[in-house]
């Protein structure tokens, strides 16, 4: 066959921006060469609905052992004794856990979406939002940080059968234990939705969501460094006590419940190819040098937040316990929007996105605010010593703006300084 050169040299383009820009979007990642040539193998062509063992195909004795090496490496990884590694993303893993534990109709708690919460926790344009009753809890204005009394009052007056903690831009640790005493006056679910920060909880770097967490999603793509994906897991199994039922109105254990929400639910065939590549990213997980990673990215963070403190910048909450910060632009630039920002540093080879701030006087597609993270820059090798120059180029870029000899002459350093951190072969 010939080779689609078009397709090809799109994807070399989009490797040379990769290799040579300082990407700082929170959510993003690289992924190591064994991860992606998992991805790209012959494990695609393979249908296996069904779990391992279970098949509804012939011939899926070794996939079954490649998703079997997947679960147990995530269980290791998490100290779980549950996983389902099918679900494609993150927000299929929340679509099967509503599925599983909500009716139409039902209330569940989430995080404000303009106060850093996800689209999947209950946006009105979200599956979420459209068949269940999402009511959203907030930050307290004056710490930015979760408002955990106004949540049980929350919680004590709209009785949800679900509650989420997580968030798509939040800097800040999050109270599990706290959670699960409101949860249990109100009867609910705790859910932890973990896809940003999950690689520092899983080597210890932040609070763990078991015991308290009845059941957690995660991305994997994002800190876990893997392929783009999700997953649900359970710290224990248990007999559920709401009577929840699969679709054949069987009441089984949580897992079993869980199991059928994602396939066949809301899924048909799982991604073998993808689900190898998880199980090669679960495994680099639990090696030292990814030990090692973590914590630098979480030195990064915490180095970046204060460099951009010290540039006169307002950090949401004054700083980070992960891998990301909120940058609120009104105190520095108060005409400059976060959309600006993110097309304006487009520009000069530099990526990170627009992001609400709490209490955002703008729109979702303007923002006073960007998010910024340190997942990716660091597993290309940046360590604290660059950081403060990074940040220099930014604030530099935003002060001059509209200049294109400044966006230029800093995308020429840019270039210069990722010329020395490596990126996969491509
Ligand atoms: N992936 C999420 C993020 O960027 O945080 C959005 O879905």
């Amino acid at each position: 066959m010939e080779k689609d050169t078009l397709v090809f040299q799109l994807i070399k383009k989009e490797y040379e921006r990769q290799l040579h820009g300082i990407e700082l979007i929170a959510s993003e990642n690289f992924v190591s060469n064994q991860v992606l040539e998992a991805m790209g193998s012959c494990l695609t062509n393979k249908y296996a609905e069904g779990l391992p063992g279970r098949r509804y195909y012939g011939g899926c004795q070794v996939v079954d052992e490649v998703e079997q090496l997947a679960i147990d490496r995530i269980k290791k990884l998490f100290n779980a004794e549950w996983v389902n590694v099918q679900p494609h993303s993150g927000a299929q893993a929340n679509a099967a856990v509503m599925l599983a534990v909500l009716k139409p109709g039902d209330t569940f708690l989430g995080l404000d979406l303009s106060h850093g919460g996800h689209l999947s926790h209950g946006s009105p344009v979200n599956s979420s939002g459209i068949l269940y009753r999402p009511v959203a809890y907030t930050l307290n204005p004056d710490t930015e940080q979760v408002d955990y009394d106004k949540l049980e009052e929350i919680a004590l007056r709209e009785r949800p059968k679900l509650i989420i903690a997580g968030a798509s831009a939040y800097s800040r640790d999050w109270d599990y234990e706290r959670m699960r005493q409101v949860a249990e006056k109100v009867g609910a679910l705790l859910m932890a939705d973990i896809a940003h920060p999950a690689g520092l909880i899983a080597r210890g770097l932040l609070n763990h969501p078991f015991p308290y967490c009845h059941i957690v999603t995660t991305t994997t793509h994002k800190t876990l460094r893997g392929p783009r994906g999700g997953l649900v897991m359970m710290g224990k199994d248990f007999e559920n006590p709401w009577g929840l039922t699969t679709p054949k109105g069987e009441i089984k254990m949580m897992s079993q419940v869980l199991d059928m929400a994602v396939f066949p639910g809301i899924q048909g065939g799982p991604l073998e190819h993808v689900i190898a590549a998880k199980a090669v990213s679960f495994g680099e997980a639990l090696s030292d040098s990814y030990l090692e990673y973590i914590k630098q990215v979480k030195k990064n963070a915490a180095m970046m937040a204060q460099c951009f403190i010290d540039k006169g910048y307002k950090v949401v909450s004054n700083g980070t316990d992960n891998h990301s910060m909120l940058i609120d632009l009104r105190t520095k630039f108060p005409e400059i929007t976060g959309k600006m920002v993110e097309n304006v540093l487009v520009r000069a080879d530099i990526t990170l996105n627009k992001n609400m701030v709490p209490f955002d006087s703008r729109t979702p597609f303007t923002t006073s605010g960007v998010r910024v993270g340190t997942p990716a820059i660091t597993t290309r090798g940046v360590k604290e010593d660059i950081i403060g120059q990074v940040v220099e180029l930014i604030d530099e870029v935003i002060m001059h703006i509209e200049d294109e000899k400044v966006i230029g002459r800093v995308r020429e350093k840019v270039n210069a300084i990722m010329n020395g951190y490596p990126l996969f072969a491509y």
